[in-house]
């Protein structure tokens, strides 16, 4: 999406009063509404289940964003992952790189999985779910952050899950950090419980 262009009127002095032009104009401080911008490009999808359909027809774009203001603009407006029903996935991945096996960066891949219990749908999800979108917009993963094609959640009845999709099995150091990194910041959501990766 684009940023927003500044329009800023020179400001050649100090002094409190000359905070407008001539024109009675206000000068802004860009800093108030250039958005700020991602590494990345992100597509977020939704799969809802529809067994008249295949699976691949059950997959639909929501939208893409690559700034900070307009990831949290599109999180605040659709619904928490514990609010969706059953068979129903987000996924977040590059733009680009399309949220299935199937997609060249995905088919030599693998991926670090969350499961998590019936009960733990309404006091964990939603909070796991957040910190790894956190994890990839804010490419947590440092150098090896490149090896991360997306993320994944499912809803299902049986127990949701979360996982964060990578690009290549046999990138063993990315892998690694990766996982390490994903885990710890997981692990800091849920003290006095079992770590879920
Ligand atoms: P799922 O939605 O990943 O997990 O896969 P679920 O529903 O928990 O089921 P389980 O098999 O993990 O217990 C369910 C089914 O959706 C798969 O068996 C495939 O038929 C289909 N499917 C899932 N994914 C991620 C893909 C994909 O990337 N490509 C294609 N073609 N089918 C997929």
């Amino acid at each position: 999406m684009a940023t927003a262009e500044p329009e800023v009127t020179p400001n050649t002095s100090n002094s409190e009063e000359e905070q407008s032009d001539a024109t009675g104009q206000e000068i802004v401080n860009p800093e108030d509404y250039i958005k700020h911008p991602l590494q990345n490009r992100w597509a977020l999808w939704f799969f809802k289940n529809d067994k008249s359909k295949t699976w691949q027809a059950n997959l639909r774009l929501i939208s893409k964003f690559d700034t900070v203001e307009d990831f949290w603009a599109l999180y605040n407006h659709i619904q928490l992952s514990s609010n969706l029903m059953s068979g129903c996935d987000y996924s977040l991945f590059k733009d680009g790189i399309e949220p299935m096996w199937e997609d060249e960066r995905n088919k030599r891949g693998g991926r670090w999985l969350i499961t998590l219990s019936k009960q733990q749908r309404r006091a964990d999800l939603d909070r796991f779910w957040l910190e790894t979108l956190l994890c990839l917009v804010g490419e947590a993963f440092d150098d090896h952050s490149d090896d991360v094609c997306g993320a994944v959640v499912n809803v299902r009845t049986k127990g949701d899950k979360i996982a964060i999709w990578t690009t290549d099995y046999e990138n063993k150091d990315a892998i690694i950090h990766i996982g390490r990194v994903y885990k710890d910041r997981t692990s800091l959501l849920s003290e006095n419980r079992s770590s879920p990766v």
